[in-house]
């Protein structure tokens, strides 16, 4: 028998009902860092996926990047968490939370005491975030602030600091399970790729010394609340965030032959620009080695893979055996019913760009689902 996306799935200590999952997904609709009750709606009308991805949330208020994104780092953000998966619980669905540290991809005017942001180098970024005062009193995108290199001796602090994060997520907010963000140009990148990387210490140069902040940070977490509740995000070549690793092949077979025996719930795999195309120019990764330089290690964690996904490849995928699980992104925020769209074969509703960053319901929580019987 072929396996289908609606086949269920066991990640490591998950039990997934199906292989349709949702991708993390920015809303900016979390004032004060807390996720309010708007948030609990939106999760719980997507809760018939196999597994939900939570919004990247930031595991220290020196990882924040930008305006009205959740924390997992004081006791109100950990109470809005709660009643968050509370609701999706008592639908049926599982959700995990993405743990995210910007470094660089900041501002000063959200860091505290409004210190510069963070990073493996002192480099600036072409990149922007969005603040609610640019400055001018105006909200809107404003470019990143130059960063400062984080010194050796503050390293084993953002290692803790992941790991406390992890821990307040499961026994706290009642998260089954976490997802560390190692993608998009975020801090775990800036050490683990060459662009963004000039340090001399044991966390710059070789492939071995720009993975170790990852490495670290990964069998932390999984120490804190187990591997089988432990996925990552990893993106190869996405540009996003001005980031670029010089030779992505034989980085990220290196991180898979380490990740391999941490008996990790899912590797999640970004496929391509990260929400745009699946291929990058000048940008070519075999993503099958590196699946099976994970395989050949031990690795037994699922493989999910994500970015511009429709239903027919996603069957594809996971009937060749490519892939376990597909995650969705775009397709999630205006179709809260995915799952039964996808066995049904309805149509899909399309997405509003103008309502993904910030602002109410509109766009959030209002889009229409079908009638149970799928309209027929
Ligand atoms: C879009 C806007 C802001 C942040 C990522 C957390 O790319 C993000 C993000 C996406 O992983």
């Amino acid at each position: 028998m072929t396996t289908t996306l609606f086949d269920p799935l066991q990640a490591g200590a998950l039990r997934l009902a199906n292989r349709i999952v949702m991708a993390p997904l920015t809303r900016n609709r979390a004032p004060n860092a807390i996720p309010g009750a708007l948030a609990a709606e939106y999760y719980r009308q997507r809760a018939s996926a196999g597994l939900l991805i939570s919004e990247a949330t930031a595991i220290s208020h020196q990882g924040q990047g930008y305006a009205d994104v959740p924390g997992l780092y004081g006791s109100e953000q950990l109470d809005g968490w709660k009643r968050v998966t509370d609701a999706v619980h008592a639908a049926g669905g599982r959700i995990v939370c993405q743990l995210w540290h910007v470094g660089r991809i900041s501002h000063t005017s959200l860091q505290p005491g409004g210190a510069a942001p963070v990073s493996a180098s002192a480099l600036p970024v072409q990149a922007k975030t969005y603040l609610h005062d640019r400055g001018d009193g105006r909200a809107g995108f404003a470019p990143t602030s130059t960063p400062r290199a984080l010194a050796a001796q503050e390293l084993p602090g953002i290692v803790h600091t992941f790991a406390a994060a992890a821990r307040n997520a499961v026994h706290t907010a009642g998260f089954d399970g976490v997802e560390i963000h190692g993608a998009n140009g975020y801090l775990l990148e800036q050490f683990l790729k060459s662009s963004a990387n000039q340090r001399s210490d044991d966390y710059g140069g070789s492939v071995e010394n720009r993975a170790r902040l990852l490495l670290e940070v990964t069998r932390a977490v999984a120490d804190a609340v187990g591997g089988g509740r432990t996925g990552i995000r990893l993106s190869p070549v996405t540009p996003a965030n001005d980031i670029e690793d010089a030779d992505p092949q034989p980085l990220y077979a290196y991180l898979a032959r380490q990740l391999a025996p941490l008996d990790l719930a899912y590797l999640h795999i970004i496929e391509g620009a990260t929400g745009g195309p699946r291929e990058v120019e000048g940008r070519p990764f075999d993503y099958a080695a590196f699946q099976t330089a994970y395989r050949d290690a031990g690795g037994r964690g699922a493989w999910l893979v994500n970015n511009g996904y429709d239903g027919a490849l996603a069957s594809q995928a996971v009937a060749s055996g490519r892939a376990d699980a597909v995650a969705f992104g775009k397709a999630f925020i205006a179709n809260p019913d995915l799952v039964a769209r996808l066995r049904s074969g309805a149509p899909l509703n399309e997405w509003d760009t103008r309502t993904f960053y910030g602002g109410d319901a509109r766009g959030y929580t209002d889009y229409p689902v079908l009638p149970p019987d799928g309209g027929h």
